[in-house]
C-alpha cells in the first residue's frame, strides 16, 4: 500500500469536503464545496470550492463580461459577422482607441472610437472591483492585505497605460488597443516612436524586476521541493527550529553563495520584485512623451550611449532641431 511521507508527494490527500474556517453570518462563503477534482489535485487542492461571490465579485464579472462581449463582437464586426474569418483571424483582430481628432472626448462615434472607451471603462471598474474584493476578503479571513497591494500595483501600469498617460498626452489615441497582435505592434511602434525604450531606464528596472522575480520564485521553489523530504513545506515552524529542513536549506545557499534569505525573507523579497514590476514599468511609460521624447538620444545626452562622431552628424536632441 502506498505510505504517505510527506506533503510533496504525488499521493493526492483527502479529508472529508472543508467549508473553510468558521466566519460570521455575514461572512459566510455562498456556495458549498463543490466536490473534489482529481485532476485539479494535479496541479494544486484536489477540493473545489466553496466559491464567495459577494457583490464586488458579481459585479466585476459583470462589467468584465460586458467588456469581454464589446471587444468580441466588435472583432466580429470587422470581419463581417463571418465566424469563421473570426476564428482563422482572431490573433490580427483589433478593437482600437479613438481617432486622434477625438482627443479626450467622451462623446464620439461609436466605430471611431467609442466602443474602445466604453470597453475600457468597463473593464477598468472590472479590475477594480476585483480588488476591491481581494481587500474584502482577505479582511473577513483577518489576513494581511498583501495581494490587494500587488494587485493594485498590476492596475497602476494598466492605468498609467491605458488612462493616466493618454490624459497626460491629451489624447485617448496615445491608449494600446484591445487584441493580440495589435497591442504587440502597438509596443514596438511606441517604443521606436520614442527612440527605443532599451534606453528608458524604467523599462530596464521593470526588466530586473521581471526576470528578478523569475529568479527569486525559481529558488525558492527549488529550495522548497529540495528539502520537501525533511518536511520543508512547514516553513513557519522550521524558521525558528533547528536541525530542520530550513537550517539545511539556508546553509545550502550558504555553502553555494555565501548568504541565505529567511523562510520569511524570501517572501518579502517576491513580493517586492513582483511589485516592483509594474511599478517601475509605470513611471517609465508615464514619462514617456511627457518628459523625453526620445530615449536613445536622451541616454545620449547623460553620456550613456556614444555620442554622434564630431563630423557630419549633429544630435538633433542636443540641438534644438526638430526630430
Ligand atoms: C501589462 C499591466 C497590468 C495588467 C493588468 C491585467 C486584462 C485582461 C481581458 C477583457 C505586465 C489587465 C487585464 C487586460 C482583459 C479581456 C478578455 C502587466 C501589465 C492589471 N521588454 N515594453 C515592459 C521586456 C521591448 C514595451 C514590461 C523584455 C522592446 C512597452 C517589462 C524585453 C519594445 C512596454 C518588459 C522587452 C518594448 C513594455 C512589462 C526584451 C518593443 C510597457 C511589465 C528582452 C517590443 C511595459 C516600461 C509587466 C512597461 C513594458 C520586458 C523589449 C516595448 C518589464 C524582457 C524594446 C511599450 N517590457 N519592450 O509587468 O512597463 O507587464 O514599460 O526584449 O508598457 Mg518591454
Amino acid at each position: 500500500m502506498a505510505e504517505y511521507q510527506y506533503l510533496f508527494t504525488r499521493i493526492q490527500v483527502r479529508g472529508p469536503l472543508y467549508p473553510g474556517v468558521p466566519l460570521p453570518a455575514e461572512d459566510e462563503p455562498r456556495s458549498k464545496p463543490f466536490g473534489f477534482s482529481h485532476l485539479a489535485g494535479k496541479l494544486g487542492d484536489a477540493q473545489i470550492g466553496p466559491m464567495y461571490l459577494g457583490t464586488y465579485g458579481v459585479l466585476s464579472l459583470m462589467l468584465g463580461f460586458i467588456a469581454f462581449e464589446i471587444i468580441g463582437l466588435n472583432m466580429l464586426a470587422s470581419v463581417n459577422w463571418n465566424p469563421v474569418l473570426f476564428v482563422r483571424d482572431l490573433f490580427w483582430l483589433s478593437l482600437d482607441p479613438p481617432l486622434p481628432q477625438h482627443g479626450l472626448r467622451l462623446m464620439m462615434p461609436m466605430h471611431e472610437g467609442g466602443w474602445w472607451l466604453l470597453a475600457g471603462a468597463c473593464l477598468t471598474a472590472s479590475l477594480l472591483l476585483w480588488c476591491a474584493r481581494t481587500y474584502a476578503r482577505a479582511k473577513s479571513l483577518g489576513l494581511g492585505t498583501h495581494t490587494t497591494w500587488a494587485f493594485m500595483g498590476a492596475i497602476w501600469l494598466f492605468l498609467v497605460l491605458g488612462f493616466i498617460r493618454p490624459i497626460m498626452m491629451g489624447s485617448w489615441s496615445e491608449a494600446v488597443p484591445f487584441g493580440i497582435f495589435s497591442h504587440l505592434d502597438w509596443t514596438a511602434a511606441f517604443s521606436i516612436r520614442y527612440g527605443n525604450l532599451f534606453y528608458n531606464p524604467f523599462h530596464a528596472l521593470s526588466i530586473v524586476f521581471l526576470y528578478g522575480s523569475v529568479l527569486i520564485f525559481a529558488m525558492h521553489g527549488a529550495t522548497i521541493l529540495a528539502v520537501g523530504r525533511f518536511g520543508g513545506e512547514r516553513e513557519v515552524e522550521h524558521t525558528i527550529d533547528r536541525g530542520t529542513a530550513a537550517e539545511r536549506a539556508g546553509l545550502f545557499w550558504r555553502w553555494t553563495m555565501g548568504f541565505n534569505a529567511t523562510y520569511e525573507s524570501i517572501h518579502r523579497w517576491a513580493w517586492w520584485f513582483a511589485i516592483l514590476t509594474p511599478v517601475t514599468g509605470g513611471i517609465g511609460i508615464l514619462l514617456t512623451g511627457t518628459l523625453v521624447d526620445n530615449w536613445y538620444l536622451w541616454a545620449m545626452d547623460r553620456g550613456f550611449v556614444a555620442s554622434y562622431p564630431p563630423y557630419d552628424t549633429v544630435n538633433p536632441y542636443l540641438q534644438g532641431a526638430p526630430r
